[in-house]
This record gives C-alpha cells, structure tokens and sequence, in this order.
C-alpha cells in the first residue's frame, strides 16, 4: 500500500526509485526485503532529478588545473548551473538552450556537481593544447555542500576524489573520447586553442565524451550511475570514422594569471571555464523492460544474479 503511494507520488517513477535505492542502501539482501526497505525514507534519498529525452544543454562553471609538465595536464571540478532543453532543429549537434531551465542549481535542494581527472599530454602542438584520456564524473548530491569561490586545489583527496564535488549519487562516469576531435589525430581527447602562459590565456576546448561502465560487467547501465543509461545516446558524429559520441563539450578557460589556482612554481596554471556540454537523453531499456513484463521483483532478481 505504501509502495502505491510512493509510485503516485514520483509520477510512475517508482520503479526507478526502488531499483535505485535498492543498489544503493541494501546490498545483497533479499528483494523481498528490499521492498519493505523501500517503503521507508530511503526512497527519497535514492531519488535524484532526471532529465528528459531529447537534446540537453548542460551549462556549468569550473575551476581546474593545466600542468604542463604533467603526467596529469588537467584536472578540476564543476558545478552545473542549468539543465535545459536543447532546439536540435536550429542546430543539430550544438542545441542551443530553448525555453526555461528545465533544471536550475538548488532545486530540490540538491546540486550536480562534477570533477574531472586523469587527462594526459596529448599530441604535441606548437599551437595548441591537446590532452589524452581522461574523465568526468558527475554526481547528485542532495545535501549540497560544493562552493565553487571557496573550493582549493588541496581540497582534492585522491585521484577522482575532491571535499563537496564527488559526495552524493554517481550519475555517470564519461571518458573523454581519444581521436574523436582532430581529424587524423588518433591520441587527443581533448584540444585546447592556447597553451597556458604565465601572462594568461583564454582559450576554447572541444572534446566528446563516451558513458563507461563502472562496475565492471561490461555494459553500460543504471548499475554504472543514475544517469548512465539515459546518457548512452550515441548521437554525436565524430572524427576519423569513429562510433558516435554520447557528449559534446566546449569549454572557454581562461586565467588572467593571478588566478587563485595558480601554482606558477611549478608550472601548474589555474583556470576558470565555462560550458556547456550537449547530451541526447535516451529511455531506460531495463526499466522499459521491466515495466512491460510487470515483473519487477523477478526482474531485479535476475539482476543480481547477473551481476
Ligand atoms: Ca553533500
Ligand atoms: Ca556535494
Ligand atoms: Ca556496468
Ligand atoms: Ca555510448
């Protein structure tokens, strides 16, 4: 009876929730269980904002670091600012924002928050600054804590890890797509217009993004992060004959070189960017599936066995 209610209240969604929390707070414990465990607050806490299908504009700010001496050349977090829909008719791999945020910091009272990491050189340039490999991770944190003026670089507490950035529910991990940017350049993830200076830099970065699997089972689905089904929409064209990409990011960094996250001894520049990244969201096929067949319980049973 209380599941009903929940399942009202969510607006169908409750099949979700109940997948969701039932990963996150119970573990391997039996789903007849879990069902009772459902019915408490832990649903609520499961629960994050989902977006809706089609083409998103994701707007965020950053803070990060360019270390020319590497290994690691670039690294920050975010903060997402706006979720909106995006008009794939006027331009059908840049959507421009249409209408009101369909998601704005703090509804909800919850933030998305995003770090980044693990990006390394790239193929050589005289002109600009190109990056191999590396990561975001994007989280829902429903107790919001992340301050993008007052975050510091000794705030990071290991290699995909920073205080108030990476707390709360992984949405998806997205590696940055190697040779999907330049054409002929099999290496580079990410290319950046200008080399940081000492004397300050702006410069524009383009790159695409693949969701991963995280948990080792080698697929892409709700069990890698809330969003990273949705997120798997494989719909951006990309270079060298390469599959389609799930995000499209361009960024603007620049650094007026007095920037607060400036370690100039070592070579290490901070920078403020700015957005956005474009995502095609997708239906769930596993939550679908189970829909149809009406078959929850089973349904999550032979989940686990699978995984
Ligand atoms: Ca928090
Ligand atoms: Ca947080
Ligand atoms: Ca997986
Ligand atoms: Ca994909």
């Amino acid at each position: 009876m209380k599941k009903m209610t929940v399942d009202k209240k969510q607006n169908g969604k409750g099949v979700k929730i109940m997948k969701k929390g039932f990963m996150k707070k119970v573990g391997a414990i039996a789903v007849a269980l879990a069902a009772v465990t459902m019915c408490g607050t832990s649903v609520a806490q499961a629960a994050t904002w989902m977006p809706p299908l089609g083409p998103l504009y994701i707007k965020f700010d950053n803070k990060e670091q360019l270390n020319l001496a590497g290994p690691e050349v670039n690294w920050g977090v975010a903060l997402i600012s706006t979720v909106s829909a995006g008009n794939n008719g006027s331009d059908p791999y840049n959507f421009p924002p249409t209408g009101n945020p369909l998601w704005t910091d703090g509804d909800g009272n919850a933030e998305i928050t995003a770090m980044f990491y693990g990006l390394t050189a790239g193929t050589p340039s005289a002109t600009a600054f190109n990056s191999t490999g590396g990561f975001i991770d994007l989280y829902y944190d429903d107790t919001p804590d992340a301050d993008m003026a007052a975050a510091s670089a000794a705030d990071r507490t290991g290699v995909s890890s920073f205080n108030n950035f990476t707390d709360g529910v992984l949405l998806a991990r997205i590696a940055f797509y190697n040779g999907a940017i330049i054409a002929g350049d099999l290496v580079t993830s990410v290319t950046g217009t200008a080399i940081p200076t000492a004397g300050g830099f702006t410069g524009f970065a383009n790159s695409f993004g693949n969701v991963v699997d995280v948990n080792g089972d080698g697929i892409v689905d709700e069990l890698d992060g809330a969003w990273a089904d949705i997120l798997d929409g494989n719909y951006f064209p990309v270079q060298n004959g390469l599959a389609n990409a799930d995000l499209k990011f361009r960024n603007i960094y620049e650094s007026t070189g007095s920037h607060s996250w400036d370690d100039l001894g070592r070579q290490i520049f901070g920078a403020d960017s700015t957005d956005p990244a474009r995502a095609y969201v997708v239906p769930e096929p596993s939550t679908m599936l189970l829909l149809g067949m009406g078959l929850v319980g089973a349904g999550l049973m032979a989940r686990r066995r699978k995984a």
